[in-house]
């Protein structure tokens, strides 16, 4: 297994999809024979249709184990499950046997990658893809990457970014796309695409991409025919359509149903998928909260069987929390997915310790597992070389495939698993220190969102990269929902968006009893109580204390939450490899100065509009409001600020 500290490459050159040796199963055959838990028999039984294609059953038989499965990726699961059973010390005894179907079909990993090598969002390096040596050269790490994913259980991989170039469906890029399909694939790992909607005009050379002209759609269908003689297994389509500027049907006054329809019908008779992406924001009077609700719900049922529209686990985009989408559930007639964001966008980037299992636990807490037919997640993959980054932030990529393999598991069963695979040194560690590495992890992301946004707050980030605070920011000719402003709403009277009957309303879009429950502010949840309601500086909460007591004491914990997981991650220094310790250990310095950034921003910024003095538990600033506000990060969307230029700037 690859263990921090302890990289190990699997040698990949351009295989024929016919080469017997790269297969699912010849991969499971040499993951099988380095296992060191004991022997491990394969059996590939395809009557045991139960288990469909990638499902396995684990059988603890004279000494050794058998894995069974009905097809080929089963098998490789099984072979994984049983190493991690083994790293946490869970194997099956003797006659026992584990047995595990994916709950998802769909276990979907988005890169963000650009054809010029950049990454938006991502913070781990450059982009893995290798266009300009590909098809003749492909690098071994495309199958160390689809090595990773296959542990975690993901199965599918977007290859390029959302806001899509036309070019990526040229025929020169289709074939080192291609020769990237021929490398994940002995590990399960499908390849798919996100396209241009307007490619008919911006490739073909067509005076339109209307979806509902006969020539377009005579062009997609002879563009799904070359990519599956090249790609048989080809995944299908993700479509960012009429968002943020990209084309789409409403370009030509369609619906995003008769766009993704038309797609859909291209790629039916080839089994491939539109993946329809539901994050829309047109620009109208409409709180920006309830936009893909109000665009997409109507369409509900009017999407061909090949669609599964994607929706962002919440309402806006990304947030250290929200509550969900109302969107999951109100289109009942529609397969679903869900798109979490395994970048850290809006956590701190690969600076941060940000575990997001919590996060998107908390998501499958709200909304029905069993109402989705698949998850995505934004990748945090890059060509660095821990693939992340931050070394910890590779247990979110993991924790990502585990819940697309299985929802009703816990962020804490997750972490039981990652830590003993991934961290060299762990087993000799004491208990009380690999409990305290166990509650870093847990408890980080709740750490992330008390030092930047407690409460329900949202969206307060420095303007383009995200990375800081800004609640104050105001951008010439900038939409009003890109702005902080537009969100927290700070005045004399109090702090928060009134989402309630009596503001935007947004609360109306979500089923009982979340809509009592969110439109009350007496019952509505404190963790989003900012999200829905316009509050009072002297509002009581339920502990008694005044919203802006409270408030204080959330950026204030969050500074303490950082601070013990400095200490926690200092208590393992005898036991984990150095050069992993020393880059943690800096990443967390980084943290917690970010977190004391984020507390005296917000709170000497907030403090204006409540005139009431921090409670005497409240350590005071160590920056004026000045100092904050002059900060300017000379960074773009592709990058994650380092510490010397933090230092310098702050
Ligand atoms: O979160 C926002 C990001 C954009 C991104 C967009 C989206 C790919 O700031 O960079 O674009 O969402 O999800 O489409």
């Amino acid at each position: 297994m690859i263990a921090l500290g302890a990289a190990r490459a699997s040698a990949a050159s351009r295989p024929s999809a016919a080469d017997a040796s790269h297969t699912p199963f010849a991969t499971a055959q040499r993951e099988a024979a380095a296992f060191q838990g004991g022997h491990v028999e394969l059996r590939l039984d395809r009557r045991a249709k139960s288990l469909g294609q990638e499902g396995f059953v684990i059988r603890a038989l004279d000494g050794g184990y058998r894995v069974e499965a009905a097809g080929e990726p089963g098998l490789l699961y099984g072979v994984y499950a049983l190493e991690r059973h083994r790293a946490s010390g869970t194997l099956p005894k003797e006659g026992e046997k584990i047995e595990e179907t994916p709950f998802y079909s769909l276990r979907m990993l988005d890169h963000w990658d650009n054809l010029d090598g950049t990454i938006e969002r991502g913070y781990a390096g450059r982009s893995l893809w290798r266009w300009d040596e590909l098809p003749d050269s492909v690098s071994p790490r495309y199958g160390e990457y689809a090595r990773r994913n296959a542990m975690a259980g993901i199965n599918g991989a977007v290859l390029n970014n959302v806001n899509a170039s036309p070019k990526i469906l040229d025929s020169s890029y289709l074939s080192k796309v291609a020769a990237i399909a021929d490398a994940l694939r002995p590990y399960a790992v499908r390849v798919y695409l996100s396209v241009n909607f307007a490619s008919p005009i911006l490739l073909g050379g067509l005076p339109t991409a209307d979806p509902a002209d006969r020539e377009v759609a005579k062009w997609w269908k002879r563009k799904c025919d070359e990519i599956y003689r090249l790609i048989p297994d080809f995944g299908g389509f993700l479509v960012k359509a009429n968002s943020e500027g990209q084309p789409g049907p409403c370009d030509f006054g369609r619906t995003h149903a008769e766009g993704a329809n038309m797609l859909a019908r291209a790629l039916s008779r080839h089994g491939g998928k539109v993946i329809w992406r539901a994050f829309v924001y047109s620009p109208s009077d409409a709180d920006r909260a309830k936009q893909a609700y109000l665009e997409f719900q109507p369409l509900d049922g009017r999407f061909d069987s090949n669609v599964i529209v994607q929706v962002k686990n919440g309402p806006i985009d990304f947030q250290p929390r929200e509550p969900f989408s109302p969107l999951f559930g109100a289109m009942p007639a529609t397969p679903q997915a869900v798109e979490f964001q395994i970048t850290q966008e809006y956590l701190g980037h690969s600076n941060h310790l940000a575990f997001l299992a919590p996060m998107w636990e908390e998501f499958f807490s709200h909304v029905d597992p069993s109402s989705l037919t698949g998850a995505a997640g934004v990748s945090n993959v890059g060509d660095c070389a821990n693939m992340t980054s931050h070394p910890l932030a590779a247990a979110n990529w993991y924790a990502f495939g585990r819940l697309a393999w299985d929802p009703r598991l816990t962020s804490r069963r997750i972490v039981e698993e990652w830590l003993p695979m991934n961290i060299a040194g762990y087993a000799d560690m004491p208990r009380s220190v690999r409990d305290g590495l166990e509650e870093m992890m847990l408890q980080s992301r709740e750490a992330v969102v008390d030092y930047m946004m407690p409460l329900g707050l949202h969206h307060i980030f420095a303007f383009g990269h995200h990375y800081g605070p800004e609640p104050w920011c105001e951008v010439e000719g900038a939409r009003a929902d890109w702005l902080p402003k537009y969100y927290h709403r700070a005045d004399s009277a109090g702090l928060g968006f009134d989402r309630s009957a009596r503001g935007s309303d947004a609360v109306g879009q979500y089923p009982e009893p979340y809509r009592s429950l969110y439109g009350d502010m007496s019952r509505c949840p404190e963790n989003l109580l900012l999200w829905f309601h316009h509050v009072p500086w002297n509002h009581r909460m339920r502990s008694g204390s005044t919203l802006w007591d409270e408030l204080c004491r959330a950026y204030q914990r969050g500074c303490d939450r950082v601070e013990r997981m400095q200490r926690q991650w200092a208590a393992a220094k005898p036991y984990v490899d150095p050069e992993l310790f020393t880059d943690v250990e800096g990443r967390l310095m980084i943290q917690a100065r970010d977190a004391q950034w984020w507390k005296d921003a917000c709170l000497l910024y907030f403090g204006q509009f409540s005139g009431m003095p921090l409670p005497d538990d409240v350590a005071p600033p160590v920056h004026t409001l000045e100092e904050m506000m002059r900060v300017k990060l000379p960074i773009s969307n592709f990058e994650c600020p380092t510490r010397e230029m933090l230092n310098s700037v702050r």
